[in-house]
């Protein structure tokens, strides 16, 4: 799908710590600032307990499980839009990610250096935005310098829509408040769309916590929504806990997991809500060989979504065999499902949708 999550903050919060526990790569860490320095990218894994479920029931020789991409962005600091840290580079990077993970620090731990003196997890995501919005701002004055003339002789209908779009979410940002809270239309969505804005990017806030504060984590959550907004997404994860818990096998990971008293890591609920930030689904082949989740973007038609699984599937779309998920759990088999009529058989013009079981038919 090609889409991808940028892991983004500031120096030493635990985004690289995130990013291996992510992708169970050994990216190198360290208690100093602008360790990464080249950006790291790394493919995860999505969890799905329906397709557990499949499995469960046609017992495959295979199972594959769908993945997507998370890049650990090198360096951002305050003062990144004036050249600090990593500067431009650094903005450069975000500007080609589709979603951002915005990581918080809010552990505690003197010998892990912050960079600035002390955890303040609401400063610290007003610090990060801000630098975003200045970088928006400068690509906003640049456009208007060049465009204004036109737009106020009224010479062109697009320029005029464009200098209105620019101008609502330049004012947006300069309120404080992110390119993704102004409502456009389509058109003018549609004439900003190749300026990338950073603020505009779908984000969710990572509060990075200790270890001793995973108990209290609903609270930390709910007093940094109170500060930046209800509807902000919000998850509290421990990065290092996370870390060494995807280095274990599956059966001590439950082990540990049960110690805790829980059931799934917050790491997967990461990466499922940042999956849904992606505007991202799944749909699911379900054979005797091989039982696989497949991904597709929210609105894809059923031969894109075929040529999801290969390109020849998609030249050779002829219709899409299509049995819900819940259908499928309900009554038991494919066989069954069949039998309920609850079976169907799809075109060209079929929106997939979210835990579909499909076979393609196709022809070369
Ligand atoms: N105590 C504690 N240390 C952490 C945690 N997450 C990361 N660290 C440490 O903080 C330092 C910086 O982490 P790193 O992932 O390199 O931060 P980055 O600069 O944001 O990529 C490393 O020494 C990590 O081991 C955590 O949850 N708790
Ligand atoms: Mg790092």
């Amino acid at each position: 799908m090609g889409l991808t999550a940028g892991i983004l903050g500031l120096p030493n919060v635990g985004k690289t710590t995130l990013f291996n526990a992510l992708t169970k790569l050994d990216a190198p860490t360290s208690a100093f600032p602008y360790t990464t320095q080249e950006s790291n990218i790394g493919a995860v894994e999505v969890p799905d307990e329906r397709l557990d479920r499949i499995v469960e029931i046609v017992k495959p020789r295979n199972v594959v499980r769908t993945s997507f991409q998370f890049t650990d962005v090198a360096g951002l600091a305050e003062g990144a839009s004036h050249g600090e840290g990593l500067g431009n580079q650094f903005l450069a990077h975000i500007r080609e990610v589709d979603a951002i993970c915005h990581v918080v620090r809010c552990f505690k731990d003197d010998n892990v250096a912050h960079v600035n003196g002390a955890i303040d997890p609401v400063g610290d995501i007003e610090v990060v935005n801000l630098e975003l919005a200045f970088a928006d701002l400068d690509v906003i004055a640049k456009r208007i310098e060049k465009i204004e003339k036109k737009a106020k002789m009224k010479a062109d209908h697009d320029s005029v829509a464009e200098y209105e779009a620019l101008t609502l979410i330049k004012q947006a940002l300069e309120d404080g408040k992110m390119a993704s809270s102004v409502k456009l239309t389509d058109e003018q969505a549609s004439l900003v769309r190749n300026f990338s804005f950073l603020t505009m990017k779908p984000m969710i806030y990572v509060l990075n916590i200790s270890e001793d504060d995973i108990a209290n984590a609903d609270k930390l959550i709910n007093e940094v929504k109170k500060a930046i907004g209800e509807d902000n997404k919000v998850v509290a994860i421990s990065a290092k806990i996370e870390e060494e818990l995807s280095k274990l096998s599956d059966e001590d990971k439950e082990m540990f997991l049960a110690d805790l008293g829980i059931s799934e890591t917050s790491l997967n609920l990461l990466v499922k809500e940042t999956y849904d930030l992606l505007g991202l689904q799944t749909f699911f082949t379900a054979g005797e060989k091989e039982c696989r989740s497949w991904t597709f973007k929210k609105g894809m038609k059923a031969p894109q979504c075929a040529g999801v699984i290969h390109s020849d599937f998609e030249r050779g779309f002829i219709k899409a065999e299509i049995v819900a998920y819940d259908d499928f759990i309900k009554y038991g088999s494919l066989q069954k499902v069949k039998e309920a009529g609850k079976f169907r058989l799809e075109g060209k013009e079929y929106v997939f949708q979210d835990g579909d079981m499909t076979i393609f038919r196709f022809n070369l």
